[in-house]
């Protein structure tokens, strides 16, 4: 998905479902007793348990244990707590590959001083869980689940309820359905693909990653980002051989970045992938394609080898 798109969908969500909550401008509220931090709502219920007694007591109140996302969060809801506090991160599913409980993508994360541990299994219990703790002035600590602390939920903020009841409102929604009706379909020039409000092309020629992305420069686009399965699907739909994206870790080797500016939190690597196999690692591989062999899931790959490639832009 390209982020010009992303922009695209919220100016066209303005326009045709005016009054839904999905603009980042409108204010937002949280039920009485909670804090509003970014488009998040914090509450410390006061009651105590093990994590999934936590998550239990938070979904009973529409929330999650809480998912902490930005250093300013993180900073604010320290300065709540006095005591270890249950927050809704965990590696239970998976280990050593940290969820939030409410499904938002493990991005930000605050963690102590070498932790997380994850270490004191020889001690008896594996630590899955994830507290604010105090000794840390509240950096995040991995504990065992079955510990007794705290919770502190988060739900998203909700919008501030627009009113329907004058004149004036419903006169502004009549002019607004007008305005959707005029609204064209968006389309794609000829020779490229839509799916949702992108137009994606494949080349007919192959070229290395950096020629791949100058060519798609040139054709007013990026080397395409996939960032949803949905996507993964759609393009997959699109190619008969291996191409590449716009995903790389030419800048720092570990690190994967889309040419768009998209967040990476969405991935299709194959097992196994990313390998940096190229020379034992020596000279890696930085760029990362659609490999047909593996049924267009992603490998990284040598940046110098020729392969066709996906092009995005913005549909009109
Ligand atoms: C190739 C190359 C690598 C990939 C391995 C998988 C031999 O190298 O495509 O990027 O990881 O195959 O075996
Ligand atoms: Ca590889």
């Amino acid at each position: 998905m390209l982020r010009v798109s992303l922009l695209l969908a919220t100016t066209l969500t303005l326009v045709l479902c005016r009054g839904l909550p999905s603009n980042r401008n409108e204010e937002l509220i949280c039920p009485d007793g909670w804090t509003l931090l970014e488009s998040s709502c914090f509450l410390v219920p006061g009651s105590s348990g093990n994590w999934f007694e936590g998550q239990s007591l938070c979904n009973t109140l529409d929330a999650s244990l809480a998912t902490v996302s930005s250093a300013s969060q993180q900073e604010t809801l320290s300065g709540m707590l006095s005591e270890d506090t249950w927050i809704g991160l965990s590696d239970l599913k998976d280990d050593h590959s940290y969820i939030w409980a409410d499904g938002t993508p493990f991005e930000f994360s605050s963690w102590a001083e070498s932790e997380p541990s994850g270490t004191s299994w020889f001690l008896g219990g594996q630590e899955d869980c994830v507290e604010m703790r105090k000794e840390y002035q509240y950096l995040w600590n991995d504990a065992s689940c079955d510990e007794t602390k705290q919770f502190m939920c988060s739900r998203p903020a909700d919008p501030v309820p627009t009113t329907t009841t004058t004149t004036t409102t419903t006169t502004t929604t009549t002019t607004t359905t007008t305005t959707t009706t005029t609204t064209p379909a968006p389309t794609c020039e000829e020779g490229w693909q839509i799916n949702e409000l992108s137009c994606y092309l494949v080349s007919d020629d192959t070229a290395s990653w950096t020629g791949a992305k100058d060519s798609c420069t040139g054709l007013g686009g990026v080397l395409a980002s996939i960032t949803s399965e949905d996507e993964q699907a759609f393009v997959s739909g699109l190619l008969t051989r291996s191409a590449w994206i716009g995903l790389s870790d030419q800048e720092t080797e570990g690190e994967f970045t889309w040419e768009d500016g998209s967040p990476f939190s969405y991935n299709s690597w194959e097992e196994g992938e990313p390998n940096n196999f190229f020379l034992l690692g020596i000279l890696g591989e930085d760029c990362v394609e659609m490999k047909k062999d593996y049924d267009y899931r992603w490998n990284d790959e040598r940046c110098r080898a020729k392969r066709a490639f996906v092009c995005e832009r913005p549909a009109e």
